[in-house]
């Protein structure tokens, strides 16, 4: 039986904004989260004498990290194999370069050798020697479209049939390398993946049609005895036998994630037989606070009295507060901050409530104060991975919103922030058909 240590999309270096710098360490206090549940998760893997570690990828926000970050990453790993545990490490989107080819940030352990690291940059086997016997572990780092089928390839293709052929090959590889395990010895695929049906969180509009999905059905097959997935930030168990699982991210990038726990994964792996639990890590707490004020008379001291009766000690917080332009005058800032001192970080997000504005995008509500264009631009603000495509999205969203084409169906969603994910999800899609997938590709699948 093997121990295993699985932990993934550590992301370290991303969601800095809603830290400052401590001037005790010089570190921003974010960063400094981030450092401490890797931390954590790595003690507990020590403490628990695991055989194995296995990282799903996505180390950093991209590919040229900053040295400190990728100094204090090789710190914590190297606890890993000081204490004897033998560590892979995948290379997820982030972790290549954004033109594709070459260069991941791992590739330096691969290039330096060091001991007791290995980097899973292909589809390969790796036998490894544990203190409790052998182990194969089949890497599949992320696949870019463009690694899989060329230029040629995919004219005159919809994304649909591109995206059938990508995984007919991924398939074929797959298939290859299994005919190879050695059926004795306890095998696990570790893998950075959109698998089908998982569940994404917030970006859920934005993966649809962007990146393929593999059916579950390459990877629950009896070769396997685990499957540790990275890429997706939410944990969640996709199936049983053998256990198919995404530990998720192992701290909040943002408000998206406020409601989801963090954690990875502690298995004991042998040949037809797995066991697994999810360890929770402390990640920090994030707070939305909604007020509608619209209906006050004295707004002040209705925001005030909402915002008492939560729990925002230590929680990067939102208030997020809709009033009229006439009540706002009545709001003291200065008030809220002093109020909202005890919270790690916060921001207030007053929404103006405009009669004026007639909204263009079909499905933005009247709360939305902005020409829809602009709630666009500033959504996608939000959303450093699709920055290279900003113009280029807001070209084709105008398209969309004008109604030249039928594409746009914003009947069923809940919110403007919906309103507008379907948008920019539109756009794309567009945006690949019209340019080939080539155009978007090169984009990770989740922001920071
Ligand atoms: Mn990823």
């Amino acid at each position: 039986m093997v121990r295993l240590l699985h932990l993934s999309d550590i992301h370290l270096g991303s969601g800095l904004s809603h830290g400052r710098i401590n001037p005790a360490t010089g570190y921003n206090s974010r960063f400094e989260d981030f450092l401490y549940c890797l931390s954590q998760a790595i003690e507990r893997g020590i403490a628990e004498q695991v055989d194995l570690a296995v990282f799903g990828g996505d180390a950093f926000p991209n590919a040229t990290p900053e040295p400190t970050h990728q100094e204090e990453f090789a710190r914590q790993f190297k606890r890993l194999t000081d204490a004897g545990i033998p560590t892979v490490l995948l290379v997820g989107n982030h972790d290549l370069h954004s033109r594709g080819v070459g260069g991941a940030s791992l590739n330096i352990y691969s290039a330096l050798q060091v001991p007791g690291f290995l980097v899973g940059a292909k589809l390969v086997i790796h036998t490894i020697a544990t203190r409790s016997g052998p182990v194969q572990v089949l890497t599949l780092p992320w696949v870019n479209r463009s690694a899989l089928v060329t230029r040629e390839e995919m004219r005159g293709k919809s994304i649909e049939q591109v995206d059938l052929a990508l995984v007919e090959r991924m398939k074929l590889a797959l298939e290859a390398q299994v005919r190879r395990l050695d059926p004795s010895v306890p095998t696990i695929l570790l893998a950075h993946l959109m698998a089908e049906n998982a569940v994404y969180g917030a970006e859920r509009h934005l993966a649809v049609g962007r990146g393929f999905s593999i059916p579950l059905a390459l990877m629950a097959r009896p070769e396997f005895d685990y499957v540790a997935l990275g890429h997706v930030h939410r944990h969640q168990v996709l199936c049983e036998d053998p256990p198919i699982i995404y530990p998720g991210s192992i701290e909040r990038v943002d408000f998206g994630e406020e409601k989801e726990k963090k954690g990875f994964i502690l298995a004991e792996v042998e040949r037809g037989r797995c066991r697994y639990q999810f360890v929770e890590l402390p990640a920090r707490a994030f707070k939305t606070i909604q007020a509608n004020l619209a209906d006050s008379s004295d707004p002040q001291a209705d925001l005030v009295e909402i915002i008492r009766k939560h729990k925002f000690e230590g929680a990067v917080v939102r208030v997020h507060y809709r009033l009229h332009a006439h009540q706002s005058e009545r709001i003291d800032t200065a008030e809220l901050r002093a109020l909202l001192e005890r919270a790690f970080a916060f921001q207030l997000q007053p929404e103006l409530i405009s009669q004026l504005t007639q909204p263009r995008v079909p499905g933005l509500g009247e709360s939305c104060a902005l020409d829809p264009l602009d709630a666009l631009g500033q959504y996608l603000d939000s959303r450093p991975e699709l920055a290279e495509l900003r113009s280029a999205l807001l070209q084709t969203a105008e398209v969309l919103i004008k109604g030249e084409r039928p594409e746009l169906d914003t009947e069923e969603c809940e919110s403007d922030q919906e309103v507008l994910e379907v948008t920019a999800a539109a756009a794309l899609q567009l945006l690949e058909r019209e340019e080939g997938p080539q155009a978007t590709s090169q984009l990770g699948l989740f922001g920071a």
